[in-house]
């Protein structure tokens, strides 16, 4: 009788503890996605997430990635998730009647989106990829992200055309790609364990 109460309050504790920090709540930073060059796209961010790849050891990244030389793989996977504060993501999908052969709400792959992070009112920045990987709420490009504490930030995201080939021939052509351009958005974030924060 005791045995079974105390795993029912255990059951119960770990039911508060998913609930309360582990289910991933969307904070989108954009209050609405933008339209540009045929993309909607839509900066958001989760809590920080463990990334993994194929051949990667199974199991708990958490230790591997602090235990052996790890420099080199923590490039691949982006940032571990106990040194990050939030996993950021960009999300890019085709929008209505696209000239470049992408249907209409796909993901659009073969990106290079660089980032640049600024808290407002302090000379901290942090830069760096955005990388495309595949989850649950669809594949996006995005990484692990360190900030500096609660206050307000600007993101600033530059986004480079796929470096793939076209068809341009009369029959089967698509456009051409769009230039590089560059997107800011300002949010504010609250802390580890706060609303609106992680
Ligand atoms: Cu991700």
């Amino acid at each position: 009788m005791k045995k079974k109460l105390s795993y029912q309050i255990g059951l119960v504790l770990a039911g508060c503890l998913l609930t309360g920090s582990v289910v991933a709540a969307n904070q989108y930073i954009a209050k609405k996605p933008i339209v540009k060059n045929y993309m909607t796209i839509q900066p958001l961010y989760i809590q920080a997430v463990v990334m993994m790849k194929q051949g990667d050891m199974k199991g708990d990244m958490k230790g591997d990635m602090k235990s052996q030389s790890h420099d080199k793989h923590a490039h691949h996977h982006g940032k571990a998730r106990e040194d990050s504060d939030i996993h950021l993501e960009v999300d890019v999908r085709t929008a209505k009647n696209s000239p470049y052969g992408f249907p209409e709400g796909s993901w659009m792959p073969y990106l290079m989106l660089h980032y640049r992070l600024a808290k407002k009112g302090s000379s901290w920045t942090s830069q760096g990829m955005l990388v495309p990987m595949a989850a649950s709420d669809g594949p996006h490009y995005g990484d692990n992200v360190k900030l500096n504490g609660a206050g307000r930030y600007q993101l600033s995201v530059h986004f480079l055309p796929p470096d793939i080939p076209y068809h341009a021939d009369k029959e089967t052509r698509v456009e051409g790609w769009w230039k590089p351009f560059e997107e800011k958005w300002e949010f504010s974030y609250f802390g580890v364990g706060k609303k609106g924060g992680y």
